[in-house]
Formats: structure tokens, C-alpha cells, sequence
């Protein structure tokens, strides 16, 4: 499953670039704790956002593990970047909380700025090791989790640079609905 909705609220897994999401409202970066350009998503987002990006985060780092901080997005084609630091898998522990943080923090931030659509990437499963099929359990949970008390955030997507990382989302995701619809 690719697409659900849920107390009309859209969550839906796409292959693609976090940041060339021009639809959304706002995009999360996969950031490190200085909120600095990085590899992965936080080179992706920095290199589009440009130098205004780094400047503005200076003054909010550093961040710790499961927070999530907002800023503009400068040129990228977006209004806010949700800057969130994941766990390093094997270190920050507990690491599935610290992880489920990061999404309901970055969705709690949302909510207060108005924001009706956010885009996430798979936060630490890349350079920081958190393997792929637990991660997107605790990224889908946490996020259903949440819906039901959401007014503003009307539009959830979660990007994937993969088909396999886009295929495990869609499959975890059809688990969640199953349980979701039969409680
Ligand atoms: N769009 C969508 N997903 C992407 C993109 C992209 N442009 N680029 C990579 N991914 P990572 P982390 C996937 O390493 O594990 C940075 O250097 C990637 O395949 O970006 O939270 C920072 O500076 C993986 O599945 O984030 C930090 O130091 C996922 O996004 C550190 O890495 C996250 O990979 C953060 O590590």
C-alpha cells in the first residue's frame, strides 16, 4: 500500500529526492547535530537550501538526539525545513524512543506553524545505521500514532531514494492500515 488516509489525513510512501518536493509545505532533513551541511539528506538539502540555510541554524544548534528544530527553507522550493537529529544506531539509546521522537516532535513542530504538508526522509537509516525494516516501523507507528490529534498537518510523505527502502514502507504501511481499520 502506498496511500492511506486516516481521520483525513494523507500518508503516503514515494520514491524520490527530499529535496525536489515543491508540493510540500515543508521538508525534514536527516540533520546532524550542528545543523551543518552533511552527506546524504543534509548535503541534499543544504546544497538546494544554499547558505542562507547554514546561517540560519547556527544560533539553534546543537540539537540532541529525538529533537527537531524549524527554520525557512531559502531556495528550496518549499516554505520550512524541519531539521531533525536521528539516533546513531548502536549508540544513542534507546534508540527506537529516540527515533519515534524525531517524527513527533518534527510533526508537533509542524502543527505549530501552521503547516498542512511535511515530507520525510528515513531518518538514520543512512549514514548513522539504523537497518531500514525496524526504522520504518517506528517512523509509520509514530506517525499514526499522532494523526488522530492533528488539525493543521493534512498531508504526510515519506521519501525514499530506493524502490527496496519505497517497497518496505509500502509493506509496513499496509501492515499498519490492517491493524489500524480491524481495532
Ligand atoms: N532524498 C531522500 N532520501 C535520501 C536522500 C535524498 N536526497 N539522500 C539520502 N537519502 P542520511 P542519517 C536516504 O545518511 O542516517 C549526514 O551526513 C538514505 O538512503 O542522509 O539520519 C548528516 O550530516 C537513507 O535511507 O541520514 C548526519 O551526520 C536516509 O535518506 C548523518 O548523515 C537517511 O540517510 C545523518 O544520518
Amino acid at each position: 500500500m502506498e496511500k492511506l488516509r486516516l481521520h483525513g489525513v494523507t500518508i503516503e510512501c514515494t520514491r524520490g529526492d527530499i529535496a525536489n518536493q515543491p508540493d510540500m509545505d515543508a521538508v525534514v532533513n536527516a540533520a546532524n547535530a550542528e545543523l551543518r551541511i552533511g552527506g546524504g539528506v543534509a548535503g541534499a538539502i543544504h546544497r538546494a537550501a544554499g547558505p542562507g540555510l547554514e546561517e540560519e541554524c547556527r544560533p539553534l544548534a546543537p540539537i540532541r538526539p529525538g529533537q527537531a528544530v524549524i527554520t525557512g527553507a531559502h531556495g528550496l522550493p518549499n516554505r520550512y525545513v524541519v531539521h531533525s537529529l536521528g539516533p546513531v544506531f548502536g549508540r544513542d539509546e534507546p534508540a527506537d524512543g529516540l527515533l519515534a521522537a524525531c517524527y513527533r516532535n518534527a510533526l508537533h513542530l509542524a502543527e505549530q506553524s501552521g503547516i498542512a504538508s511535511i515530507a520525510f526522509p528515513a531518518i538514520s537509516t543512512g549514514a548513522f545505521g539504523y537497518p531500514m525494516e525496524p526504522a520504518t516501523r517506528v517512523a509509520l507507528k509514530t506517525v499514526l500514532d499522532e494523526v488522530p490529534r492533528l488539525s493543521s498537518v493534512k498531508h504526510i510523505r515519506f521519501v525514499l531514494f530506493s524502490a527496496a527502502d519505497e517497497r518496505i514502507h509500502a509493506e509496513v504501511l499496509a501492515e499498519c492500515s490492517d491493524r489500524v481499520f480491524k481495532a
